[in-house]
């Protein structure tokens, strides 16, 4: 009776940040381990599933890509519902989009999605790749993360996927542990 049936999950999982942060390309090089250089402003919300096999768990990703700011502004209450976990992605080469995190995005997440989704946040610094421009240190980024307690910090390229697909398993275990799910790795 026991050890054949695979437990299923469903998270609803959002990527906050600037305009050009990187929230797309990083959703799509953890899809689809692919790169496009071509750059494409979202329009509105894509949404986008992926399985993944976690221990004796299947868990299916929805990931919410957010896009125009004014579309948002009307539909962020939508945006939060039911959502289970966050990364709030900055760019390290773009001070701007570093201290909007606090400014902008946390404060967002907080007031709308923390009562459903607890601490399952991380902060992202994508971009480095580009280290010769980079503005933000990753020291700065690591006093950031204790102020906003972040459940982790980690910088990434969403160009040549270093620490991508880490980082969104980890926020994927960290959403599953809070939920009470017993994971051995
Ligand atoms: P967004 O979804 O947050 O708005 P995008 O951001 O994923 O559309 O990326 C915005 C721009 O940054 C794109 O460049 C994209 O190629 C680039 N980019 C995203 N992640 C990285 C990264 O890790 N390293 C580097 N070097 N570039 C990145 P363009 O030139 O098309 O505007
Ligand atoms: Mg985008």
């Amino acid at each position: 009776m026991t050890g054949s049936v695979l437990k299923e999950y469903i998270l609803k999982l959002v990527v906050l940040g600037d305009a050009a942060v990187g929230k797309t390309s990083l959703i799509n090089q953890y899809m689809l381990h692919s790169f496009k250089e071509d750059y494409k402003p979202t329009l509105g919300v894509n949404i986008l599933t992926k399985v993944v096999k976690i221990e004796d768990y299947n868990v299916r990703l929805i990931l919410w890509d957010l896009a125009a700011q004014s579309k948002y502004e009307l539909s962020r209450k939508l945006f939060f519902q039911g959502c289970s976990g966050a990364l709030l992605v900055y760019d390290v080469t773009r001070y701007t989009s570093f201290s909007n995190v606090k400014e902008k995005w946390y404060e967002d997440f907080i007031r709308y999605a923390l009562p459903e989704t607890g601490g399952n946040y991380l902060l992202i610094g994508n971009k480095v790749d580009l280290a010769d421009e980079r503005t933000v240190t990753t020291e700065e980024g690591e006093k950031m993360a204790n102020k906003l307690n972040v459940a982790d910090f980690i910088e990434t390229s969403a160009k040549n996927g270093k620490n991508v697909d880490s980082t969104f398993k980890t926020l994927v275990l960290c959403v599953l542990r809070n939920k009470g799910v017993k994971i051995l790795q």
